[in-house]
């Protein structure tokens, strides 16, 4: 982050609030859209949904959505002979309806659409667009023997339901949207990269939360990470209490450095604290680290390297991130404490098409290459975001400091190349970075969760304070209404 992007900032805006223009009147009932014809894409139902609740079908026992009257419009997106992408496409009635097109995010592996960012996208005006990416649960099986299921995940989902949502939407209202966003956050943040990247014209502002695009490394990290601290039959080496007591310790040394004692460290690169600290003089105790403790946690703060190279592979997780709560997702716990890597599934099913294939017998070297060649197209690394950029697109894209699940550093990582290889007051233009310190993965943690709902022009027109992050200036938001957070517990 050049300039002044490199202080903490908050993102205080995006997705827009409703506009109170009128939309054009109905140009045809809902239910005719069944009617409509489109290459590889059929509309299964339509249907006109009253102004009152909507009980989403999946997960079970989900809690009814409060919604405007709105026209729902459920397809199937079939462009190869191995897809059926379900996606549905959810319109405000008459004259609620903002002019605009929101497609929103999944998380983890998807398998399920986003049925709370569907409503949340149409009390606020947007005509909103959810998929479930080609694919039922969250289990990677799916891609076992469907190359063209990981494809449809990969990004052709998102791109179908986008191009093919602008038109239900037209057919429908009369008129094609005036303005098209994207929101996504984790898978969602992929998806939103994977946009900008692939399909440029697809949108014009776009808001991609702690974007997990560099899928494959994220992956190998989790199984370094967890080799690095598990024995080869699978037993931990760090006590997983551990983790809370380096959060603790971190935030007891540095929560002080920006002047604010909020039990949040603005930013981690500058905290000095040194787990070494934490060394046990004598016998093993709650608030000492072993040897063994300090050597493994030393390598998931560094994160994985290339053994016959020395190179990184994927940043490593700051302080702050280590266990800032009990809970299996409030911290490493989520890929440290599990009796395998997380995501081992994507080298058994994607990769390697075993699946009896063993973590320990990965190379960090051969292997990783080797992955890279076969799922690189999973990666929404590109640092080339011209075309995005002359389309007239404008990103926000934010993360948390303490997020358990996408290393921080590895989105500073992606803003600093992308700069380096557009010039840093050309992207500065069109593609901002914020830093949330001490929120976690989309949400939770000690500090705020970011809000997309400040502006009053959409992402193209965001104005983000320059502000220090404090609780009080941050609105906060409900885990339920955030595009693609993980509905699983891992991305
Ligand atoms: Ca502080």
């Amino acid at each position: 982050m050049p300039g002044r992007s490199s202080r903490p900032l908050l993102i205080a805006c995006a997705i827009a609030l409703a506009s109170t223009r009128p939309a054009p009147a109905a140009s045809a009932a809902c239910a005719s859209l069944t009617d409509l014809r489109m290459p590889d894409i059929s509309v299964v139902s339509a249907t006109s949904a009253p102004a009152g609740t909507f009980t989403p079908p999946v997960p079970r026992g989900a809690a009814p959505l409060a919604v405007p009257a709105f026209c729902r419009v459920a397809a199937v997106a079939t462009p190869t002979s191995d897809s059926h992408i379900n996606f549905e496409v959810w319109i405000p009635e008459g004259s609620t309806w903002n002019g605009k097109f929101q497609g929103v995010g999944t998380g983890g592996f998807a398998g399920s659409i986003s049925y709370g960012a569907l409503a949340e996208g149409i009390r606020r005006g947007y005509a909103t667009a959810s998929t479930d990416t080609g694919h039922t649960g969250d289990d990677l099986t799916f891609g076992s023997g469907h190359p063209e299921k990981i494809v449809d995940w990969a990004y052709r989902s998102i791109h179908l339901m986008t191009d093919a949502g602008k038109l239900i939407v037209r057919n429908h209202t009369g008129r094609f949207p005036d303005r098209s966003y994207f929101n996504g956050c984790a898978t969602g943040g992929h998806q939103a990269m994977m946009e900008a990247q692939r399909f440029p014209a697809d949108y014009d502002g776009i808001v991609a939360g702690n974007p997990a695009a560099d899928r494959t490394n994220e992956i190998i990290a989790y199984l370094w990470d967890w080799r690095a601290t598990h024995t080869p039959d699978g037993k931990g080496l760090v006590d997983p209490t551990k983790f809370q007591l380096l959060t603790r310790s971190a935030v007891a040394a540095c929560d002080g450095d920006d002047g604010v004692k909020d039990g949040v460290i603005d930013d981690p690169r500058r905290c000095r604290f040194d787990p070494a600290s934490l060394l046990c003089v004598n016998e093993s105790s709650p608030g000492c680290l072993t040897r063994t403790e300090l050597d493994a946690v030393r390598k998931v703060y560094a994160g994985p390297v290339n053994p016959r190279t020395g190179e990184a592979i994927f940043p490593g997780w700051p302080l702050g991130s280590e266990g800032y709560g009990p809970g299996p997702n409030d911290g490493w716990k989520n890929f440290l404490d599990v009796p395998e890597p997380r995501r081992v599934g994507f080298f058994r099913y994607f990769v390697f098409d075993n699946p009896a294939w063993d973590p320990w017998s990965m190379d960090f070297d051969r292997d990783v290459a080797y992955t890279t060649a076969r799922m690189g197209f999973l990666n929404a690394t590109s640092h080339d975001l011209l075309a995005f950029r002359e389309h007239g697109g404008k990103i926000v894209m934010h993360t948390g400091w303490s997020d358990p699940i996408l290393p921080a550093p590895d989105v500073i990582k992606y803003y600093d190349e992308v700069s380096s290889a557009m010039g840093a007051s050309e992207t500065q233009r069109f593609f901002r970075l914020f830093m949330a310190p001490g929120m976690g993965h989309c949400s939770g943690g000690p500090g705020r969760s970011v809000s997309t709902r400040r502006s009053p022009d959409g992402p193209a027109a965001a104005t983000p304070t320059r502000r220090r992050t404090s609780r009080a200036s941050i609105p906060a938001r409900r885990a339920d209404d955030l595009p693609g957070k993980c509905e699983e517990d891992v991305c």
